[in-house]
């Protein structure tokens, strides 16, 4: 079998033409939707995620800025950059890219974002109302892959989904999410992650293997069933002397040996990574939208 490419891209662009018209709306109200990016430090990765996401504001209408404080940054002067941004009301998403120089201080910065301009969805406020079904803006990266799933013809009712990766900003949120009643979910979800015993005999259940471990390798073609859809959340660099940059992009899973027995695969790029910028689009138009609280 050789596997179907699920295209991120293709499927971003498609949510992007859906959102044009609320910005145009919005915009022909005097207030266009506003996103402001808090990044700390130069991790060349963040630096590219966060252009690519300034990029995609710019092309669609969305007024963005950046904020941008040296890796020194202090405890105090990073939550002040956020409180500002809370009380500009031109700015109706907040989001601090991820991971900080000084990682232990992350709670502490979101729960500073007020939760109505949350669009990361990471604040305790928003992750609460998404664990009781209640409006809540859900997280990019596993809201993306639902809606990849789903805008490529893939059912995840009734299907054992095995997630590879326990972490707070996709694992997690994405057994949530799947695991829930309605069209878009309704699967079972297994959890695994570096203490699961017999990894390979778990996936090898799955109709989807989601691989979001964030280290290269951790799926292979051998630890799935013939025919499972696979879904890579990995963005990893790897030295590759070939390229002019000096590295080359890989995801969590193997894809040729995985490519070769799956039915479909995302790529890296071009997969789950476009679908969490178009997520966060949605959720900043949302934002805008429910200015003024009217849905909390
Ligand atoms: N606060 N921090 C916050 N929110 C997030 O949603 C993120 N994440 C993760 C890291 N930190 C965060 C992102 O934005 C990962 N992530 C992200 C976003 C976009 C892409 C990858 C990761 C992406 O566009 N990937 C491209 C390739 C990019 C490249 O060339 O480097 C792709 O096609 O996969």
């Amino acid at each position: 079998m050789t596997a179907r490419l699920l295209d991120g891209r293709a499927v971003a662009a498609q949510i992007r033409e859906e959102l044009r018209p609320r910005v145009a709306a919005l915009a022909a109200t005097g207030r266009p939707p506003g996103l402001a990016v808090v990044r700390v430090g130069d991790d060349p990765a963040s630096l590219s995620y966060v252009t690519a996401k300034r990029r995609a504001c710019a092309e669609l209408g969305i007024i963005s800025s950046e904020w941008h404080l040296p890796a020194s940054a202090s405890r105090a002067e990073i939550l002040a950059t956020v409180e500002r941004l809370n009380e500009d009301p031109s700015v109706d998403g907040i989001l601090v890219q991820l991971p900080l120089p000084d990682s232990s201080i992350e709670p502490d910065v979101i729960e500073v974002i007020r939760p109505e301009k949350d669009v990361d969805g990471f604040h305790p406020v928003n992750v609460g109302r998404m664990m009781l079904g209640l409006p809540a803006f859900l997280p990019c990266t596993p809201h993306g892959i639902v809606q990849l799933l789903r805008r490529s013809g893939i059912s995840t009712v009734g299907a054992h989904v095995v997630i590879v990766g326990r972490s707070q900003i996709v694992g997690r949120p994405l057994a949530h999410l799947l695991s829930r009643k309605g069209p878009d979910a309704d699967a079972t979800v297994t959890l695994c992650h570096t203490r699961t015993r017999e990894l390979a005999a778990h996936t090898r259940l799955a109709d989807i293997v989601v691989a979001a471990a964030g280290r290269p390798g951790t799926l292979r073609g051998d630890m799935i069933r013939d025919g499972a859809v696979v879904v890579d959340v990995g963005v990893n660099r790897v030295p590759d002397p070939a390229r002019p940059c000096g590295y080359r992009l890989v995801g969590d899973a193997d894809f040729e040996s995985v490519a070769s027995r799956a039915a479909a695969i995302t790529p890296v790029p071009g997969g789950v990574g476009p679908m969490t910028i178009a997520m966060l689009l949605a959720n900043t138009v949302a934002a805008a939208e429910w200015r003024g609280g009217a849905a909390r």
